[in-house]
């Protein structure tokens, strides 16, 4: 099964791109050999990520009769880097990313969509199906536990202080450190295989979920990721070297730093770290607390950072909520591919078909 994911080169999906609420977007489109499909399905990467997250599923999903749309969310691989914060971080949030998803979802003429994601994808289908009930029929999660929206802010610090210690890396993303050490082609090389679990000439890991990304580790070279091979490694440096140099950008004294001069194709994805507030702001015209459609949530067991534990109360928001486990660390789509579309395929054919 493992081996029959989609290949960088692939002719069982196509690159597209659309304008959605003025901003460009790429996506991978992949249809069913015969041209019919009995629905569409949306699937939302996280961070550091992109839509080529996928490939392991993708062709399964094709398998159930699906039409299958990966998204590159807003600043990554080959869709819109917009670099105006802080006025526009909200461009970056869960609000944006929902009605970019419906927009796409009415110009491929999908009155209803299924929407699975995961880690920063897995905050959004929630929310979408929150915005959205009308278009989101279904929704899995992999990793991501469901966050109930709040009428009090908690900034990221507090979490950290509070329950969630090993969001400690989500200070140092929102600052300026990570994007001003990862400059060149090279370094985002590093950076990558650092992430995904390769290990320095020690054996020493790159990042850890309390203090986040070990500059100097990075800069002495990171040895091969075990989750990639070197066609997917490049096709994911070539996402993330894409826009090359930003040049000048606004400084960003309200969030307390300056982003002039900032050159690294990554700057931007790191946004997603910089929204806190402006989804809370968002998510105030929220009234509903409760996610009705039908989810399935998929716990990776070894995940350091989205921890089993985190998602214990979630049923009491999720009428209709199955869950499942992977033995997995929190690259859970590649590390056990087979387990977890085992998941979905049975959650499709006893749930949503
Ligand atoms: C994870 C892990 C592991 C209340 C806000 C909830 C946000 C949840 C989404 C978190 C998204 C996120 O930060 N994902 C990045 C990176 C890397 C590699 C390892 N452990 O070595």
């Amino acid at each position: 099964m493992a081996t029959n994911k989609l290949r960088p080169d692939d002719k069982r999906f196509s690159h597209e791109y659309a304008q959605l609420n003025g901003h460009k977007y790429h996506y991978l489109l992949a249809k069913p050999e015969s041209g019919h499909f009995k629905g569409t399905i949306f699937l939302i990467h996280g961070w550091p990520d992109c839509s080529f997250a996928w490939r392991y599923q993708v062709p399964m999903l094709l398998e159930q009769g699906l039409r299958v749309v990966c998204m590159d969310m807003m600043g990554y691989g080959h869709t819109d880097v917009p670099k105006v914060p802080p006025e526009s971080i909200h461009l970056y949030g869960y609000k944006r990313a929902s009605d970019d998803i419906a927009a796409l979802a009415k110009e491929l003429g999908a009155p209803r969509i299924i929407l699975g994601g995961h880690d920063w994808g897995g905050m959004v289908v929630y929310r979408a199906a929150q915005w959205y009930p009308d278009l989101i029929t279904h929704v899995f999660s992999v990793c991501t536990p469901f966050f109930q929206t709040s009428t009090t802010y908690l900034s990221t610090q507090d979490l950290v202080a509070g329950y969630l210690p090993q969001f400690g890396y989500q200070l140092q993303l929102a600052g300026p450190d990570v994007e001003a050490a990862v400059q060149s082609k090279e370094d985002v090389t590093n950076f990558l295989k650092g992430m995904y679990g390769g290990r320095d000439k020690n054996g020493k890991v790159m990042f850890q979920p309390e203090t986040g990304v070990d500059v100097n580790v990075m800069k002495g070279g990171m040895g091969m990721t075990p989750l990639l091979d070197e066609k997917e490694l490049e096709y994911y440096v070539q996402a993330y070297t894409k826009s090359g140099i930003h040049g000048a950008c606004k400084p960003c004294p309200s969030l307390g730093y300056d982003l002039r001069g900032a050159t690294m194709a990554d700057d931007r994805t790191v946004n997603w770290y910089r929204t806190r507030e402006a989804n809370f702001k968002d998510e105030l015209k929220i009234t509903k607390t409760t996610v009705d459609v039908p989810v399935l949530f998929i716990i990776a067991t070894k995940d350091n950072v989205l921890k089993p534990e985190m998602a214990r109360g979630m049923g009491k928001h999720i009428p209709k909520l199955t869950r499942r486990e992977v033995p997995a660390s929190h690259w859970a789509l590649w590390q056990t591919p087979d387990k977890v579309n085992e998941a979905i395929k049975e959650w499709l054919q006893g749930v949503v078909f």
